[in-house]
């Protein structure tokens, strides 16, 4: 039994912190908000929640002491330099991430990343089983945790375990070039529910107990024996669905209403030159976000003379990310190529064509970009969901803009009044890019009050509330007590 008074019923286990350690120069220390998706979402349903939430402080070495923040407890794993390349740089974003989104660029599979995943995914199953309380609620996140179900299981057979997936699950052919896959789906098994955000992604993910593992599956639930036929086990049955994750919509949209998020959008606006069109694209610098093929987009409207500055401008912010990782620094090196390209090719004196911002914003920064944009570019090759988009249409309560929005995102499948594009299709992209410029203004607002409701109808309070009965439905005996 976990000793000391400093357990949860409710403990998060996730890559990263919610805030990162930050060492200036002077030897100062402070937090700061770390970035990406999920620590956006599930920093607003935790608070209040009086849970515990372990991940890595986002900088090699030994890790802080736990401690308070906002209501949460934050338990801190550390992470060697050594184990930052290899379990975090490597593994997870070399290996995983290509596989899970469509081997957009190769992946690396390298037998030493994988004994440093699997060793760190243990250290971060350790840590969960410290905090998490008698018969706590644990709910791992995300592709670099994929063993830790297993691993909490086996420490703590009194807990219930549940697992969500923030990326897309890949289709069988592709999951089965894992050397790993064995080990990466009974690393999963060990929850009592997976969420995923596309039914697709439980699909591919039941298909590949079947094809890879032979285990029997029934609607969205695989029953199977731990250990194998004959080892004794008794059969558990888990539950794959998906339940799509979304964005704290009535805090976002207050935060867009405000005076000073207003009066920075119209300051936007005008320091760009008043355009009638602006367009935007807000990213992390990620070669499955389309930046690239939504750049050649608009060079081409720009050869054709469909748009030209200062009228029609584009903004692309693209947020720092993975910045050691080889395919991160060549697509970096591309994109601010061709930037630089087509603001030499098609931009006169003080009127860019593209804007490019390779920094992090403020929150408050991020709606007023937002609220500034007339027609937002969401153009991924493949996403688990894209918040962006669901944070875009939160922000437009004056009902104005248009989302221009790739089929390959979670998103796609809820925001069915979006522009939807095919980015692979420059031609189609150009043309949907255009309508959405074009359209009279009664229609766009029609369409995005019908996005507006449905952002708010299934906001992320919503989604953790649906995520949790689930697991709280999940079919579990204990097997054993705690250790
Ligand atoms: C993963 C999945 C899934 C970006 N730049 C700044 C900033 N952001 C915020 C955005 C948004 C978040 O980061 C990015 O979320 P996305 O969903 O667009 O993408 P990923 O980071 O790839 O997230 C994704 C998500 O997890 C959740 O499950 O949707 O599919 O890949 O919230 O606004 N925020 C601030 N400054 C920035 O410069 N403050």
């Amino acid at each position: 039994m976990p000793a000391g008074p400093q357990t949860f019923d409710l403990v998060i286990a996730a890559n990263r912190l919610p805030v990162d350690r930050v060492v200036d120069p002077d030897g100062t220390v402070s937090w700061r908000t770390s970035p990406g998706g999920l620590v956006t979402a599930m920093e607003s349903v935790m608070r209040g929640r009086d849970g515990a939430w372990v991940g890595w402080a986002g900088e090699p070495g030994d890790p802080p002491e736990p401690f308070h923040e906002d209501g949460m407890f934050l338990q801190p794993v550390g992470l060697s330099a050594h184990e930052v390349r290899e379990y975090y740089e490597g593994f997870s974003n070399d290996t995983l991430w290509p596989i899970y989104h469509d081997v957009i660029v190769p992946a690396k599979f390298h037998r030493a990343w994988w004994n440093c995943y699997r060793s760190v995914n243990r250290r971060f199953a350790e840590a969960v089983a410290e905090v998490a309380a008698p018969g706590a609620t644990v709910w791992v996140h995300d592709y670099q945790l994929q063993l830790v179900p297993a691993m909490v299981r086996e420490l703590r057979p009194d807990v219930r375990i549940g697992w969500f997936n923030h990326i897309p699950f890949p289709p069988v052919e592709l999951f089965a070039q894992l050397p790993w896959r064995r080990a990466l789906v009974e690393g999963l098994l060990g929850a009592d529910f997976l969420g995923f955000q596309r039914t697709s992604d439980a699909e591919n993910f039941l298909r590949s107990c079947r094809r890879l593992l032979g285990m029997t599956t029934k609607a969205d639930t695989v029953t199977f024996r731990p250990g194998g036929v004959g080892a004794g086990g008794e059969e558990r049955h888990v539950r794959a669905s998906a339940i799509p994750i979304s964005v704290d919509f009535k805090g976002l949209e207050e935060l867009s209403r405000t005076p000073e998020v207003q009066a920075r959008a119209r300051e936007i606006r005008e320091s760009l030159g008043n355009p009638s069109t602006l367009m935007l694209g807000v990213d992390r610098l990620d070669y499955t976000k389309g930046i690239r093929h939504r750049l050649k987009a608009i060079e081409e409207l720009l050869q054709d003379g469909a748009i030209a500055p200062p009228d029609t401008v584009f903004v692309q912010v693209a947020t720092p990310s993975r910045e050691r990782v080889d395919a991160y620094r060549r697509l970096r090196t591309e994109v601010e190529g061709t930037v630089g390209r087509i603001n030499g090719e098609y931009s006169p004196i003080g009127a860019s064509a593209v804007h490019y911002l390779h920094h992090s914003y403020p929150r408050a920064e991020m709606a007023a970009l937002f609220r500034a944009a007339d027609v937002m570019l969401v153009t991924p090759l493949r996403d688990g969901m894209n918040l962006v988009a669901k944070e875009y249409v939160t922000c437009r309560s004056d009902l104005g803009g248009a989302l221009v929005l790739s089929e390959f995102t979670g998103a796609w499948h809820e925001l069915k009044q979006a522009y939807v594009c095919n980015p692979h299709d420059i031609e189609g992209l150009k043309q949907t890019i255009m309508a959405a410029i074009q359209t009279p203004a009664a229609e766009k607002r029609r369409r995005m009050k019908a996005l507006r409701r449905r952002v708010s109808d299934h906001d992320v309070q919503r989604w953790a509330a649906r995520y949790l009965d689930a697991l709280a439905a999940a079919p579990k005996k204990p097997e054993r007590s705690p250790r």
